[in-house]
């Protein structure tokens, strides 16, 4: 077999114990490592029959399915780069990545075909739904034997949004994505013993890289829900030993009053990452289960940076010390700081992604030359060496694990003719870690709110949109001219706090 970097090191499983259960699905048949590969070789032969190309980009906006995850080993087997998108997104967001990254080939859910076809910019438009049955044949052709890839060749484009204008497409070659998984794989001592909760979405680093990508390499089984259900991860737990979750996760099992011990005795590991975990929920979890869960950061562009420790001591409120083979730096005014001092955190290593998706300009303003990438967080590293995060430069929020950027909400509300201007902020929001709120300046006066949450439905996933608006004669500005967000977070912090 030729050496396809990245599917070499996730098939573990495939060589040493083929026949082993990869995914327990609730109501549908298990999965075997030998049936999760053969069928990902067997699309990758249909996705080259539709036209995928070496280097070529495959775009996916579909629900989790297992046939999901065997499109993004397809791609990677066919030499292909694999383009996940968010399910909330709308077609109009579709249409930039799909214009932005000319792809060979767009898989999408077939409720979303004929409003997706127009922007598919010459792609084959292929289905896949919720049940994991495509418009296209695949069973029946031979798998494709994977395609020579070497460490510097792309795996994936994952977008994030820009603090300004449009959405950056994160470059990750194949040793981007196989040195963190194997860092994470044994820092974290997954085995194929394990048996992981998957409830997190697969077109992002956490649920497709950390969580599918460590499993993998591990030999390692998982339990694939189609989302986060705190019903179905409850009946999971007494039969799985690790769970991987963004905060909101937690604070929602803690909810129920069924998580004691008891349930979680098989379990040896819970990690928590994405967004902030406050240091109430850690005690609180601890004190329920008697685990500790075990926080870690990191990025689209880095993939996993910091991690507590395994053995050591889990602080609450930090997120641990640079994993092995990820140097750290916390940079002010251009000088490294020393322990405890406040700055940017500025990260090095094999994880460092290659720059971003035809935006050189971009890349080179957070990349530096000599591979150090500008994350725009703020934090310090203590006398111990943990690290903190106290903050984000970049104007940012983050809302059950998904990042808004500000600035794109604030485009489309400026668009109403009867805005004068617009100021989207984050403010602490029990479920979802912080929500989203609008704070407007109407240009003239009977500005309708109603019309405006329209505007923002026909653009923006539902995740971004405001869930509160305010109308004001005035933002808040310092003395030269900016607006103050600061002031205006304080102002409006308790706008969640009674849902
Ligand atoms: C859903 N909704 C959200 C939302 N998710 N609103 C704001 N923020 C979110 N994250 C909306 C729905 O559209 C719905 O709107 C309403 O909230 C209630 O929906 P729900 O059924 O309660 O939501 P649910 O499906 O339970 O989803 C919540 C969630 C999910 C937190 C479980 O968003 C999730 O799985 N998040 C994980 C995100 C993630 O994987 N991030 C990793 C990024 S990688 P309405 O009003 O229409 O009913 C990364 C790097 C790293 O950051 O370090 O890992
Ligand atoms: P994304 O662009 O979706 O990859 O989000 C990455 C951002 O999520 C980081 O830059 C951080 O701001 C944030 N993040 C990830 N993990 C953590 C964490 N454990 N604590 C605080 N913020 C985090």
């Amino acid at each position: 077999m030729p050496d396809n970097h990245l599917i070499d090191s996730l098939t573990t499983g495939l060589k040493t114990t083929p026949n082993k259960v990869f995914a327990y699905r609730a109501g549908s048949p298990d999965v075997t490592f030998r049936a999760l590969f053969d069928g990902a070789g067997r699309m990758a032969s249909a996705l080259v029959a539709n036209g995928l190309t070496v280097g070529g980009r495959v775009a996916v906006q579909v629900e989790k399915t297992v046939e999901a995850l065997q499109l993004y080993l397809a791609t990677v087997m066919a030499g292909g780069v694999f383009l996940p998108l968010n399910v909330a997104y709308t077609p109009k967001e579709v249409a930039y990545f799909l214009g932005d990254a000319t792809p060979d080939i767009l898989v999408c859910d077939p409720a979303r075909k004929a409003a997706l076809s127009p922007h598919a910019q010459g792609a084959r438009v292929l289905t896949l739904d919720a049940a994991g049955q495509t418009d296209f044949g695949w069973h029946d052709l031979p798998a494709l034997a994977p395609v020579a890839r070497g460490p510097n060749d792309l795996a994936a484009i994952l977008y994030t949004s820009g603090t300004t204008g449009r959405s950056k497409g994160a470059m990750l070659s194949h040793r981007n994505l196989a040195s963190n998984s194997q860092t994470l794989k044994d820092y974290w001592r997954f085995t194929s013993d394990d048996v992981l909760i998957h409830a997190l979405p697969i077109f992002h680093t956490h649920g497709l890289f950390v969580a599918t990508n460590v499993a993998l390499m591990a030999g390692a089984s998982i339990r694939f829900m189609p989302r986060f259900d705190a019903e179905a991860v409850i009946a999971a737990m007494p039969v799985s030993t690790a769970m991987m979750g963004v905060p909101t996760f937690y604070t929602r099992l803690l909810a129920d009053p069924r998580l004691t011990p008891e349930l979680t005795r098989a379990f040896r590991l819970f990690v928590s990452g994405s967004a902030p975990l406050l240091a109430s929920t850690h005690r609180d979890w601890e004190a329920r289960t008697g685990h500790r869960i075990l926080e870690r950061y990191g990025m689209t562009e880095t993939n996993m940076n910091t991690s507590n420790p395994y053995d050591g001591d889990r602080r609450a409120g930090t997120v641990g010390f640079p994993l092995p083979g990820v140097e750290l730096r916390v940079m002010r005014d251009g000088q490294p700081q020393p322990a405890n001092e406040i700055g940017v955190i500025e990260v090095r290593g094999d994880n460092v992604f290659q720059g971003y998706w035809q935006m050189p300009e971009k890349t080179a303003e957070e990349l530096r030359p000599d591979g150090w990438f500008i994350t725009g967080d703020q934090g310090f590293v203590d006398d111990d060496g943990y690290v903190t995060i106290v903050g984000r430069e970049k104007d940012m929020i983050i809302s059950g694990g998904f990042n808004v950027y500000p600035k794109e909400v604030e485009a489309v509300i400026d668009a109403h003719p009867a805005v004068k201007e617009s100021a989207v902020i984050g403010v602490p929001h029990p479920d979802m870690g912080e929500g989203v709120v609008a704070v407007v300046v109407p240009a003239q006066p009977g500005l309708d709110q109603e019309e405006l949450q329209s505007l923002v439905a026909e653009s923006l996933a539902r995740f971004k949109q405001p869930r509160v608006w305010h109308i004001v004669e005035d933002l808040p500005r310092n003395t030269m001219g900016k607006v103050q967000k600061k002031a205006l977070r304080e102002t409006y912090r308790d706008d969640f706090a009674k849902q």
